[in-house]
């Protein structure tokens, strides 16, 4: 069915005249796709108990009464609701470009006041947007102002290799509200999303495509809310397309981030208790172009004891234009206590990336560190081996520090215990059962270390593994007494020691019923009749 009205709607869309088509064709035009994450905020707040707060299920019922954001009349005559198979599909009127923009809303649950927003929030956008990336021609996120340059920041080191336009976008007034900013918002918005390939990140508020990264609310009471103050406004430009982005959206962002605003008289214990683990990066806000007073050593000792430890501080100015620079002596005690300069960036954009930057090391790091303990858990039982081979307990050493465990076996689940034992290495045996080796650990046929030591007739390695807890099974007992018998039929004393030292019972009948002792009294008698015959 969807095949069919797939083939219905694409008649319709072009100016086919082939003889197949027995639909008349109501519009020759282009459609571009746009996902609309509805996130929160206040273009689609209401009114509760005289605060606003979002209101859930009612913006896409509000947005089809809207004809400047939905076309009900092409929706029906194009079959667009049947087609998509979703309620949440809206379509704009036709564009100046001659295109249509369907668009479909993903409304969260719950919808947030962005000053509810986390960091996971962040993680959730990047996510949604990876999974639906090649469905769409360009997103929207719908978003409270609060905090939407943090947002939008988070988003443009998050999304590497973006091809196409992510747009922030929301509101001052509610969309509700007969005179309010929402819609032109939105609708500039989506027809930046839907025509206009721009591989970025994006914020569109009051006529201005902003770089996410490069805005900061400046106006709480004003359409004009948002200024981008190093980089003027981008202007919307067609650029190629480039690969699928690389989201870094699946772990979570670093939370152990902060901004710490550098202020007349701030104490060494404030900045002491703000640096404190866990705390990994931190966003300094200082005065004019990145100083902060160089006649106060407690506080500059704090700074650096925190850069030493590995904490990341970032140098950005608490101006709204300008950048970091080293120009004053007050500027230079911070370099010199382990900050980074961060330029011209907002502190919105630094602590993002900060908290970007920070989970994808561990990421990277938590995967070459996996890496690596599988290339070092694959390569020491070998090692492990060929050193008890040869008695070398310093390789052994080596081997530990370096996190292996030296109770895995090789391929044949031969572990080093096996072949010391194999070997009569008395001081490797000694060793291993210092650190844990396990006297239980049995290979491909079976044989703990216990069974080599006997085979191989080390009577040290033997007594000394029987000490450990080392113990043949019961049922090694029950067959040792074949074995026993034909030690004694032989003559092997010595055998018979190291079976008796390991556990075994000389007195164990073997397959014939006769017991090992039995058979030395028998081959002693017979001994005796051939040597009194011979001395005859
Ligand atoms: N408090 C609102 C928010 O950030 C402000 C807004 O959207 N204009 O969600």
């Amino acid at each position: 069915r969807n095949v069919q009205l797939h083939q219905c709607r694409r008649r319709k869309l072009s100016s086919c005249n082939s003889l197949e088509c027995v639909e008349p064709v109501t519009s020759p035009c282009a459609e571009a796709r746009v996902l609309v994450i509805n996130t929160g905020g206040t273009i689609g707040m209401t009114l509760h108990d005289n605060v606003l707060a979002p209101k859930a299920n009612a913006f896409v019922k509000s947005l089809r009464k809207l004809p400047i954001l939905h076309d009900e009349m092409y929706a029906q005559q194009t079959s667009l609701y049947e087609y998509y198979g979703s309620d949440n599909t809206l379509v704009l009127p036709l564009s100046e470009n001659n295109k249509r923009i369907v668009y479909n809303v993903l409304e969260y649950n719950p919808l947030l006041d962005s000053s509810n927003m986390t960091t996971d929030d962040w993680g959730r956008i990047g996510k949604d947007i990876e999974r639906n990336y090649e469905s769409y021609d360009g997103f929207v996120i719908l978003h409270g102002t609060d905090t939407m340059a943090y947002t939008a920041s988070a988003l443009s080191f998050m999304c590497e290799h973006l091809g196409k336009p992510i747009i922030l976008t929301g509101s001052q007034v509610p969309i509700y509200e007969m005179r309010n900013d929402g819609r032109d918002n939105l609708l500039g918005a989506l027809l930046i999303a839907g025509q206009f390939v721009i591989p970025e990140v994006c914020l569109y508020f009051y006529n201005k495509l902003y770089r996410g990264n490069r805005v900061t609310k400046v106006d709480a009471g004003s359409f004009n809310a948002f200024s981008s103050p190093n980089l003027p406004p981008l202007a919307t430009a067609e650029v190629d397309i480039r690969s699928k982005p690389v989201m870094y959206s699946n772990g979570p962002l670093n939370r152990n981030v902060g901004l710490l605003r550098l202020f007349p008289g701030i104490t060494a214990a404030t900045v002491r208790a703000f640096l404190q683990p866990p705390m990994e990066g931190v966003v300094l806000e200082t005065y004019g172009s990145g100083n902060a007073p160089d006649n106060r050593p407690d506080l500059l000792k704090e700074l650096k004891k925190a850069t030493d430890s590995g904490v990341i501080i970032m140098n950005c100015t608490q101006c709204l234009r300008g950048t970091v620079s080293t120009s004053y002596a007050t500027g230079k005690v911070l370099m010199d206590a382990g900050l980074i300069a961060g330029g011209d960036m907002t502190p919105e954009a630094a602590l993002s990336k900060l908290s970007y930057v920070l989970a994808k090391k561990d990421l990277v790091f938590n995967a070459k560190k996996k890496e690596l303990e599988a290339i070092r858990d694959a390569l020491s039982p070998p090692l492990a081996c060929a050193a008890a081979k040869i008695g070398d307990i310093e390789a052994l050493e080596a081997l530990k520090e370096m996190g292996s465990n030296l109770s895995l076996g090789d391929y044949d689940g031969r572990t080093p215990l096996h072949i010391a034992a194999s070997e009569g290495h008395l001081k490797m045996v000694q060793y291993l059962l210092r650190h844990g080796a396990t006297v239980y650990a049995k290979d491909r046929y079976g044989d703990t270390p216990l069974c080599n030591a006997v085979r191989f007739r080390h009577k040290e390695v033997v007594k000394l593994l029987r000490k450990t807890g080392a113990h043949f099974s019961r049922d090694e007992l029950e067959e040792a007494g074949t074995e026993l018998c034909s030690l004694a039929a032989s003559g092997d004393m010595e055998g018979l020691e190291i079976w008796s030292l390991a556990g075994a019972d000389l007195n164990k009948p073997g397959y014939d019923g006769q017991t090992a002792i039995q058979v030395v009294g028998f081959r002693d008698t017979f001994c005796t009749v051939i040597t009194l015959t011979f001395l005859k």
